[in-house]
């Protein structure tokens, strides 16, 4: 088989031990028939969301039945006892907070970890939490950005305002040039918080070896190094001491980056003080409140523009709910701070965002990452700018492309990473052709007329977006080939559904010349791949494919000259085919990659000239290196990938809703995305991340918010009260279409694709029922997201006259 595997939609390899059940997830680790030999973790959380902690009493605890430990802050020493790592932070960040694994005196959201129960199994640990007695003070607790700016009460005492940190990036003057514009416009945005939802929740076993002192940690994390680093530097560990396994991860979508929760190190130090395994899983419910959230965010914005709809200058106030702490930083207000240009070039920018604290969970960047309010306060000004000049809002959009000739385009920003923000290629005004065309824009005004003929009010909307993916520093690759011929490959990120084992596979049989069955992907095994930074930012297929690709050419290299030797040719003169290495034009001149990787090992087998075999096992001879004088033993190749900078994805949404004219029901009746990941490894799998992040920014757009009351508590924990959309509020066709403008940056020409169908889904549903209801209501438009419903038929009472 000769066919390029790079492009071609292979089915997922993973797919099947996952439809059969023979998924094995962090809970499924060291489960015994009897169940006996693993102790269980239960965590006793804060009711309140803020409260000063008087005194926790665990006397009636200790004599519980099956109860091993119970801990508080009194029981955590050295590391332990301080804060949890910042993990990103920033000059901007003046005022950081990160928690203390169990709280030390006071408690700042519902749901924050105050004693660690370890007992014979769940059942006992969770009723040995429920003798735990505390007393609290309660405070008052701050929900909410327009809380945490009155500042009437402060999150924490030493953070005036409640402000974490305040950035400003300018580009030009933009309020002199918004001033001077010969149009100007304001808009007040809101996005409520939502959260990650994966399928399994969080989960961390441990086991400790006293005899080795070895920690064996399996997490389910979406970085598996990271885990590593920080249990290390919390137990007091050198990093060879701690072996982090990543097994099967039901899901992620960004909230498995955080490390470590307080569970991941609580566990493993209780492993080792107990000397059994003890394992944790949490709940629904504990996932609703002690994990985190993410999007929180109130934006300003003011722009100027010409009679065209080109944009002179853009002003852009935010302020950014973080939560109780900030363990990732600012990572979530940088992103929409940079990200919210999309496709266009404002001519100048400035944008400022505050950073707040609230009392409630703690946010980690949520797939999207801020984006998707970015994309919110930019499509929602593209097409407030439409409606004022009376334009058709793709034509708006047009006139403020960069167009392809301008690439790499310098926006003259620090982007994410601390690198100028430059888009490196893309070809925008060709993907809204491709839309409009997809979608059925121009069509759309005649279908809209024969619906309202029918009394039925139907609305098109488009948004455009551009996502920074494969961010640095790095990631490797171990591509080993074994003496059978079969490749194994080691990446050091974790995979959480996105279907690495499929795409890598595809990577290296296409480089090594082998087939796509003999390639064995295993990711998030410290074991066997120690580097590694982690999957997020949509970067594994430009970070790891990079390094897979590399590995791939190492080991294939040195299996040519392996191969060269034996077979008494030049390298230049052999292929590689189905894992045969062969003479061009000479196909009986031939050897496999088996028994190339024998004749790599200096314990030779005797080989068999005329079987082209390995045969007899032997010390090699001992005058001839088994591989060229200046390589090592072993067909191994080993590589990592460092970029210059992120790559920019790109991508356009359209929708048609309908909105029932009596009860405000939204219904999505088409859904087109038009996207460009660069060079495309498999498009199967590239189309399934879309429909999943459409998925997701539908529940986005329409039903997801975490409904905090005055006091912090949050009503809605749990699937009966928060709205998720099932497959019966997801359209049937998301149609999509690919456009493949390269990337000059990493050798296979690769963009990013896994947080792509989230960004544009809650501006591009926002447009279309605008849309659908300025018929009837001219002045009305969509400046919040979610929007039920509920909150539709009120706004249209609102703007009825
Ligand atoms: N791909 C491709 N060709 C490209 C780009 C990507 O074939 N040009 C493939 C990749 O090889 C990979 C998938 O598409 O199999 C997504 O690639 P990439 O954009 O590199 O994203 P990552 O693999 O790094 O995944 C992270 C990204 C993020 S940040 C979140 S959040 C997210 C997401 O992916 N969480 C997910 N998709 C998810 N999908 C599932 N099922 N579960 C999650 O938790």
């Amino acid at each position: 088989m000769t066919t390029k595997l790079m492009g071609q939609k292979v089915q997922r390899v993973e797919d099947q031990r996952f439809l059969r059940g023979q998924g094995r997830y962090t809970d499924d680790v060291l489960v015994t028939a009897s169940g006996a030999g693993v102790l269980h973790a239960a965590v006793l959380r804060s009711p309140h969301a803020h409260a000063r902690i008087l005194d926790i009493d665990v006397e009636a605890v200790l004599d519980a039945e099956g109860v091993h430990a119970v801990w508080t802050y009194e029981d955590l020493q050295g590391p332990m006892a301080e804060p949890l790592p910042l993990l990103i932070p920033h000059p901007a960040l003046t005022h950081g907070r990160t928690q203390f694994a169990l709280a030390r005196d006071e408690v700042n959201y519902v749901g924050e970890a105050i004693a660690f129960v370890v007992a014979e199994d769940r059942y006992l640990a969770e009723d040995a939490v429920a003798l735990i007695r505390v007393s609290y003070e309660t405070l008052p607790a701050v929900v909410g950005v327009e809380a945490a700016r009155r500042a009437e009460h402060l999150v924490h005492d030493d953070v005036p305002g409640n402000v974490a940190a305040h950035l400003d990036q300018r580009v030009g003057d933009a309020p002199a040039a918004i001033a001077a514009a010969a149009h100007r416009l304001e808009l007040d945005l809101s996005i409520e918080r939502s959260a990650c939802m994966p399928m399994e929740g969080r989960a961390t076993v441990a086991r400790w070896d006293p005899d080795t002192d070895r920690l064996q940690l399996w997490t389910s994390t979406q970085t598996s190094t990271g885990v590593r680093a920080a249990v290390a530097v919390k137990m007091g560990l050198d990093l060879g001491q701690v072996d982090v396994i990543t097994p099967d991860v039901g899901g992620g979508f960004g909230v498995k980056i955080n490390h470590p929760w307080p569970e991941e190190v609580l566990v493993p130090m209780a492993a080792r003080v107990l000397g059994q395994p003890v394992k944790f899983t949490e709940d629904r419910r504990e996932h609703f409140i002690s994990s985190a959230h993410e999007r929180g965010q109130e934006q300003h914005i003011e722009v100027g523009f010409d009679d065209e709809g080109r944009v002179v200058g853009l002003d852009v106030r935010f302020w950014h709910d973080n939560g109780a702490y900030t363990p990732y930083g600012l990572i979530v207000p940088i992103i929409t701070s940079t990200q919210l240009l999309g496709p266009y070039k404002p001519g100048s920018y400035r944008v400022r965002f505050d950073s707040v604290y609230t009392n409630t969970v703690i946010v980690t960047p949520y797939r999207g990452a801020g984006r998707p309010q970015g994309c919110f306060a930019m499509e929602r000004t593209m097409d407030a700018i439409a409606d004022y000049l009376g334009k058709d809002r793709t034509e708006v959009r047009a006139v403020n492309f960069i167009q392809p000739e301008e690439f790499p385009y310098d926006h003259q920003l620090v982007f994410q990473d601390g690198r100028p923000l430059v888009y490196d290629s893309g070809d925008y005004p060709a993907s809204l052709e491709k839309l409009k065309r997809l979608v059925g824009w121009d069509e759309f005004p005649a279908f809209q007329q024969e619906m309202a003929a029918q009394g039925r009010e139907v609305g098109i909307g488009l948004a455009c977006y551009v996502e920074g993916t494969g961010v640095g520093p790095y990631e490797g690759a171990h591509v080993h080939i074994e003496t059978s011929g079969k490749v194994k490959v080691a990446i050091g990120l974790t995979t959480q559904g996105q279907g690495h084992a499929t795409v890598f596979a595809q990577l290296v049989a296409d480089e090594l010349g082998v087939r796509m069955e003999d390639v064995e992907v295993v990711s998030g095994d410290t074991r066997r791949m120690a580097y590694s930074v982690g999957t997020f930012a949509s970067r594994a297929a430009v970070m790891s494919g990079s390094a897979v690709h590399l590995a791939a050419r190492r080991a294939k290299e040195k299996a040519l000259k392996v191969a060269a030797d034996a077979l008494e040719v030049d390298e230049s003169d052999l292929q590689i085919v189905d894992g045969v290495v062969s003479v061009k034009g000479a196909p009986s001149s031939a050897i496999d990659l088996g028994t190339v990787s024998v004749l790599s090992n200096p314990l030779r087998y005797a080989f068999d000239e005329a079987s082209q075999a390995a045969t007899q096992f032997s010390v090699g001879d001992p005058g001839k290196p088994p591989v060229a004088e200046d390589d090592e033993p072993g067909l191994e190749g080993r590589d990592f990938y460092s970029p210059d900078r992120a790559t920019f994805a790109s991508g356009m949404h359209a929708a048609i809703v309908e909105t029932d004219p009596r009860t405000a029901e939204i219904t999505i009746l088409k859904y087109a995305v038009v996207h460009d990941c660069g060079t495309i490894i498999n498009p199967m799998i590239v189309e399934g991340q879309i429909h999943g992040g459409v998925a997701q920014g539908i529940g986005g757009a329409l039903y997801e918010k975490m409904a905090y009351d005055e006091s912090g508590q949050l009503l809605n924990a749990s699937f009966m009260d928060f709205l998720m959309p099932y497959v019966t509020e997801i359209p049937d066709g998301i149609d999509v279409d690919h456009l493949e403008t390269p990337s000059p940056l990493n050798p296979l020409g690769i963009k990013g694709a896994g947080e792509a169908g989230v960004i544009p889904t809650a501006a591009a549903i926002a447009s279309a029922i605008e849309d659908a209801e300025r018929h009837s209501r001219p002045s009305m438009s969509i400046a919040a997201m979610p929007i039920s419903p509920s909150e539709l038929y009120t706004l249209r009472q609102e703007h009825t006259a």
